[in-house]
């Protein structure tokens, strides 16, 4: 799915903003007519964001929030396709157009839209409607809830309110909402490869348009021109960048690639900025343009004060200049998509992006059939609008889930043959905190990813007389599978401000000491090719005994203030390349 974008032939408006907002809480607003519009104690609320921490009573409200938006459609786009388009909507979305259901999708993370001109009402107002429903389901993608009230559950105290991941199930119109025209018969969808042959860099195109048609596709950058004659509804084509100055980590070399679409009827055009490199798994090492790369970064959140999820330009200028100055060369989009704009960033600085899908908390009772269905229709909607970013080096499939049984491990080779069908220029892993037995999944992935707490879940307080046990680990992973792995998230809590001495839990040396010793312990060994701490910064989780308001796990505060943690790191990571 390809990004708004605005040109000769497309044109382009945000409707992110102020809106009006209701919480409803009986759970019948759409009996209640609420898609004709609001009650009149809706209030304002801003978009995107999520709604929980911008008034205290929504704090915990997981149910029905209904949107409302008035718009006016310009004169001049009568008798023109308009999109409606938005970023991500949590939980169960439904969208209406003055009073036409348009819209529905479900899923926390990933885009979706409609044309819409058939219900606009051109140089006058039109009124949006959209319900979120995010209440907490226990069969969503994530597993919202378990069933009823879970005390104690293994790995955790038991949580308000209760999911099956370690972050707070926010709710609301998270990423931006857009209108744009496009031709009826427009670039549908764009598919980038790149190779390298000698000093060339191949650009390998696949363009699919909406309708079936006649004409021709004319790619081009600088002076390198490619025209395709279009006969159907696909077109490739190759084009040969002598002397190419390839995408690598720190050197965001992109090439704007313009893409016009020129049919007996009507024309298109769509930009897209396209990285040449080459990534392949050989042996135990991750080679990116043919040189073997050590992962340096974190799992990140998308995460803030007040904005909750929403996704903000500031906080993500501000993340990736810490990932620089700290020397950090990577970051997995820990446990969902993030905004298009985040992996956009990551390709205009040259970080690598390990992208996963929003399963987190996987456990035996979801390896069905149906739910490996819902699965694979996300992992593609994922790849669908991830697949161009040059950034994007890796696929992960899950966060942390039980993979022991026959059921698992059919549900993850499924998912793996997903992927690969979908797109077979990436390898893919997913990210295991069991033991080697436990993820049954591995032998149909490329890059072992573990995530493991010595010192903190596992051997409390002893972070040198764990350093062994902590390798062995890596061993028994190396020896079951053979793959290169990547310790995905290693850590724990610090509150900032928080000294001891001896280092004690939840003290920043305490961090600081672990941190530094386990990312030695990983060095020793060959076969691991990258360290992420968790986190990047702390982040909201939901009420237990083990969470002080937020994870504090993270090299930087909510607010992005370094901890001592992140001083030693600045100092390996820029000494390590
Ligand atoms: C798990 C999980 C993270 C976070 C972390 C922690 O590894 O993947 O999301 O919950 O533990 O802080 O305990």
């Amino acid at each position: 799915m390809l990004y708004p974008q605005e040109n000769l032939y497309r044109n382009l408006t945000k409707l992110d903003g102020m809106w009006r907002f209701f919480a409803d809480r009986e759970g019948n607003g759409e009996a209640k007519g609420l898609p004709g519009g609001l009650p009149k104690e809706a209030r304002d609320i801003a978009v995107p964001a999520s709604w929980n921490e911008q008034y205290s009573d929504l704090f915990h409200f997981h149910g029905k929030g209904w949107y409302e938006r008035i718009f006016f459609a310009p004169l001049d786009w009568d008798s023109r396709p308009v999109w409606l388009r938005f970023g991500a909507v949590s939980g169960v979305c439904k969208v209406w157009v003055n009073e036409t259901l348009v819209l529905e999708h479900t899923g926390n993370a990933l885009p979706f839209e409609a044309r819409i001109d058939n219900v606009l009402h051109f140089g006058q107002e039109n009124r949006l409607i959209v319900l979120a429903d995010s209440t907490l389901d226990p069969w969503s993608l994530p597993p919202a809830s378990l069933e009823g009230r879970q005390e104690g559950r293994v790995g955790f105290a038991s949580s308000y309110p209760n999911v099956t991941y370690d972050f707070f199930p926010y709710g609301g119109i998270q990423r931006s909402v857009w209108l744009y025209t496009a031709p009826a018969n427009r670039i549908e969808d764009i598919t980038v490869k790149t190779d390298v042959q000698g000093t060339a860099g191949i650009i390998r195109f696949t363009l699919k348009t909406t309708a079936i048609c006649k004409g021709k596709v004319i790619a081009s950058v600088g002076d390198q021109v490619c025209e395709v004659s279009l006969d159907g509804v696909e077109a490739r084509g190759d084009l040969r960048i002598p002397d190419a100055k390839l995408w690598d980590i720190g050197q965001p070399n992109l090439y704007a690639v313009n893409f016009v679409l020129e049919t007996d009827e009507s024309k298109d055009c769509y930009r897209l900025d396209c990285g040449i490199r080459t990534v392949k798994v050989d042996g135990n090492r991750f080679l990116l343009n043919g040189k073997p790369v050590f992962f340096k970064g974190f799992g990140k959140h998308e995460d803030y004060s007040i904005l909750g999820k929403g996704y903000n330009d500031a906080i993500v200028v501000k993340d990736f200049g810490l990932m620089r100055w700290i020397g950090a060369n990577s970051f997995r989009t820990s446990h969902y998509p993030y905004d298009e704009q985040i992996l956009s960033m990551a390709d205009r600085h040259g970080v690598l992006v390990i992208g996963e899908t929003p399963f987190v908390g996987l456990n035996e009772r979801m390896y069905r059939p149906d739910i490996l269905e819902k699965a694979k229709g996300v992992i593609a909607e994922m790849i669908a609008r991830d697949k161009n970013h040059p950034s994007i080096v890796m696929w992960s499939l899950a966060n942390e889930p039980n993979c022991e049984s026959t059921e698992a491990e059919q549900f993850f080779k499924g998912m793996a043959e997903t992927a690969r069908s979908l797109d077979d220029t990436r390898p893919i892993t997913y990210v295991a905190h069991l033991e080697p037995e436990n993820n049954v999944g591995y032998p149909y992935y490329d890059v072992v990813c573990i995530n493991k707490y010595y010192g903190w879940y596992v051997g409390a307080g002893l972070i040198d007389e764990t350093l062994d046990e902590f390798k062995a680990c890596m061993d028994r992973f190396y020896q079951k599978f053979g793959k290169p792995m990547i310790v995905t998230e290693f850590g724990a809590d610090a509150i900032a401000g928080m000294h001891c001495d001896p280092p004690q839990m939840f003290s920043e040396e305490y961090q600081n000491e672990m941190v530094a010793k386990q990312f030695e312990a990983m060095c020793e060994k060959d076969y691991c090719i990258g360290a992420h701490v968790w986190a990047f910064a702390d982040f909201k989780t939901c009420q237990s005994i083990s969470r002080i308001i937020v994870n504090r796990k993270g090299v930087f505060t909510r607010e992005r203030e370094p901890k001592m943690v992140a001083h030693t790191l600045h100092r390996l990571w820029n000494e390590k390349n």
